[in-house]
């Protein structure tokens, strides 16, 4: 019984999944799978079967060569470059460029070893002959006795190779231990070489040992990017394949064409997506392309988010890189996306630009890389096939190329290989959006058309309230794609976006809207006549409420002053209501439209009065009302005077914003008018202001017109009373109360 619920609770979660993430469209990425990591070689770069998982061991060997001055760097400065604690180590860059899967660990850093080269070495390095490649047949012969010169001097040095024989065959093979030298030559150079013998280790007691590992030749000015290209060399097999054509990979992977090559330089950039994937260090997302028939462009694409390449993207990742490969054309050639972040620091810190890189990729059908043929658009002396494409459309080489970007609109390539259209058209989202995500969209045909996800249960909404949309949704973009409420799709309301992803849209219901129930859709065009499913949206009309500031209820006044009266109003969604949507009204009769008004006092007999306050949305009437006393003025008799607190913050409520050293507070300005009828206007001292805490303490006072307070706050809410007293010449007086004035506190 308890399986078959499961099951059915499975089935069910199986059914949301699809449905969430747009219908399981075939153009959304989803993590490679085993036959798609075959079909493209994943993991499978590795050394004599071994794949490049856990930690190598890297011997460092200094060296002083007699014929050139001593070195400027002692064993230290290696040992911090290679395996040290620094921001900037060959240990940490790959372990951050394998999402730390592999690195290397410190064998040992030994020397400096002193040595004169022997003169036939010297003899075969410096041949020279009208031959190029007889020269360079001896030249390799000089390097691979100096390899082995190399490592006999650090076996007789005294360095034990015997813990690295891992497989006990007595033989230290490169997926065993890699030695890097460096010598004191006063270059940035660096170079992988294999050795012209093996050199043996005795050892008492057992069998002798040969080193029959490569050497990485290193000088002593080596950058660390340098450093990482040769060891990236030495991790597999195929990892001598590495090099972009004619510099357009140059500083955007560390097999580019050129590695940068100033004295200590610690510029680096991580490895391309391409061999993270073939190490079996990234697992990219993969999507099929489908182009599309007559009437269907741009409705085969998807829209993603990448994270910065230095990232953490171990496993299957949702915001890895991806595969973007046709059907047709098959899987030995395809678009490789990621995105690059220098402001993301760590080992990516150095990349040129930020933005999306698209990798072109062309393989045999062992997944090694192809050749392409020179010459193909004017670019490329005897190419690899590893580009990444420039939007300026050159492949000119340089540093200065740049990713791509929102600005660069809708764009679409060609596959290099034969220089047909891919007919792929892409967008990149716009900045600012945070700088861990950068979203792409891509499409056959023509720009992606955004799809609203099929089923959205429809939704009831007020004025200014936020709606959401999912779906295939594009990026925001371009100044074309529109979301907005319809009824049949004569009308149009647009909405005010909050947020665009690629997978949601949460806009706001426009103020102007009517009541009624709408479509809200998002249209590919600035014609809005291209658009796909919608979701239903009611909008409700709330009413509007209003407030009398001033008078307040029961306030007196002397028949020969002025009354203020001030009112306030707020349509939910909308904001306050306009001038002429608000009036005043005297015992029944209108007075006056505005939220600000006045009346002579005189104008209304002695006794009691109403006012009243009314406000319409165009749909809703309210109103509000108070009563106020008119006093008579009697010759000879002094009567007292009004005071009348006309502005506060609406409502009366505010939110603490700054703080100090007692807390957080707020500071509030209150205004208020005081009239005598023997006097007139009052200003200055004979206006008293009061601000107590519930309490009853006083916390802030003074004259005048106007108090600015600051009015602390507490966890929720701190509530104050504010007094006007208006004083005459006759020393009395009469005043005007604010109850309740509440400072909030979002805890
Ligand atoms: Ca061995
Ligand atoms: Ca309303
Ligand atoms: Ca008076």
């Amino acid at each position: 019984m308890k399986i078959k619920i499961y099951s059915f609770v499975m089935l069910l979660f199986g059914v949301l999944l699809i449905s969430g993430c747009g219908g399981g469209n075939a153009s959304d990425p989803d993590p490679i799978t085993d036959s798609e990591g075959d079909a493209f070689g994943f993991g499978e770069i590795q050394m004599d079967g071994r794949p490049a998982e856990g930690t190598r061991p890297v011997l460092v060997i200094l060296e002083n060569d007699s014929r050139f001055e001593p070195s400027s760097h002692d064993t230290s400065y290696f040992d911090d470059l290679f395996f040290g604690s620094g921001d900037k180590t060959l240990v940490g860059y790959f372990s951050e460029m394998s999402n730390d899967i592999f690195t290397w660990r410190r064998a040992g850093v030994i020397g400096p070893i002193n040595y004169t080269m022997s003169a036939d070495i010297i003899a075969d390095l410096e041949f020279v002959d009208g031959d190029e490649d007889a020269q360079a047949a001896i030249r390799a012969r000089g390097d691979r006795k100096n390899v082995t010169r190399i490592l006999q001097a650090a076996i007789d040095s005294g360095f034990d190779f015997s813990p690295y024989d891992t497989n006990g065959d007595n033989v230290i093979w490169q997926r065993e231990l890699v030695v890097a030298r460096v010598v004191n030559d006063d270059s940035p150079g660096g170079s992988l070489r294999g050795g012209l013998t093996c050199p043996t280790q005795t050892r008492a007691g057992q069998p002798d040992l040969e080193v029959c590992v490569g050497v990485i030749l290193l000088g002593e000015h080596v950058g660390i990017a340098t450093i990482g290209h040769e060891l990236a060399h030495s991790v597999g097999r195929g990892m001598d394949e590495l090099y972009g054509s004619a510099g357009l990979s140059q500083n955007y992977t560390l097999m580019g064409a050129t590695i940068f090559a100033g004295d200590d330089d610690r510029q680096v950039f991580h490895l391309d997506p391409h061999f993270k994937m073939r190490l079996g260090w990234m697992q990219p997302r993969v999507s099929t392309l489908i182009q599309p028939t007559s009437g269907n462009e741009g409705r085969f694409g998807s829209c993603t988010q990448i994270a910065p390449a230095q990232s953490y993207l171990g496993g299957t990742g949702s915001l890895n890189p991806m595969i973007l490969y046709d059907v047709v054309r098959g899987t030995n050639e395809y678009l490789m996306l990621d995105y690059r972040n220098p402001d993301m620091g760590g080992y990516d810190a150095d990349v040129p630009s930020k933005g999306l890189g698209i990798w072109y990729v062309k393989t045999n059908d062992d997944h090694s890389l192809q050749r392409i043929t020179p010459g193909i658009g004017g670019c490329c002396d005897d190419a690899t096939n590893f580009l990444l494409f420039s939007p300026d459309g050159t492949r000119g080489s340089g540093a200065s190329r740049q990713l791509w970007n929102n600005s660069d609109g809708v764009f679409t390539l060609n596959w290099t290989m034969d220089d047909s259209p891919t007919n792929v058209y892409f967008g990149v989202s716009p900045q600012p959006l945070s700088n861990s995500i950068f979203e792409v969209e891509w499409a056959t045909g023509g720009a992606l058309v955004p799809r609203v996800e099929e089923g959205l249960s429809g939704v009831v909404a007020v004025h200014g309230g936020l709606v959401s949309i999912s779906g295939v949704l594009g990026v925001e973009d371009f100044g074309i794609r529109t979301v907005g409420l319809t009824t049949d799709g004569t009308d149009f309301y647009p909405m005010d976006v909050q947020s665009w992803r690629c997978g949601e849209i949460t806009a706001r219901v426009p103020p102007g809207v009517p009541a009624g129930v709408y479509e809200m859709r998002v249209y590919a065009d600035a014609a809005r006549t291209t658009w796909d499913n919608f979701r239903q949206v009611t909008v409700n009309d709330l009413a509007p409420t209003v407030e009398i500031v001033s008078p307040g209820a029961g306030a007196r006044f002397s028949e020969a002053v002025d009354i203020v009266l001030e009112g306030e109003s707020l349509d939910p969604g909308v904001g306050s209501l306009e001038d002429d949507q608000v009036s005043w009204y005297l015992d029944g009769i209108f007075f006056a439209n505005g939220h600000s008004s006045s009346i002579p006092a005189g104008r209304l007999s002695p006794g009691s009065h109403q006012v009243r306050f009314d406000g319409t949305d165009g749909v809703s009437v309210v109103s509000t009302s108070i009563n106020i006393i008119i006093d008579a003025v009697v010759v000879g008799v002094n009567t007292p005077p009004s005071a009348q607190i006309t502005s506060h913050s609406d409502p009366a409520s505010v939110y603490a914003d700054t703080s100090d050293a007692g807390g957080w507070y707020k500071m509030v300005t209150f205004t208020g008018t005081g009239d005598d009828a023997e006097d007139g206007i009052l200003s200055g001292t004979s206006l008293q202001w009061t601000v107590r805490d519930s309490g009853g303490s006083v916390v802030a006072s003074g004259a005048g017109n106007s108090l600015t307070a600051k009015l602390y706050s507490a966890c929720n809410v701190v509530t104050y009373s504010v007094e006007l007293t208006a004083t005459d010449s006759e020393d009395e007086s009469g005043s005007d109360m604010l109850d309740t004035f509440n400072v909030h506190l979002l805890c």
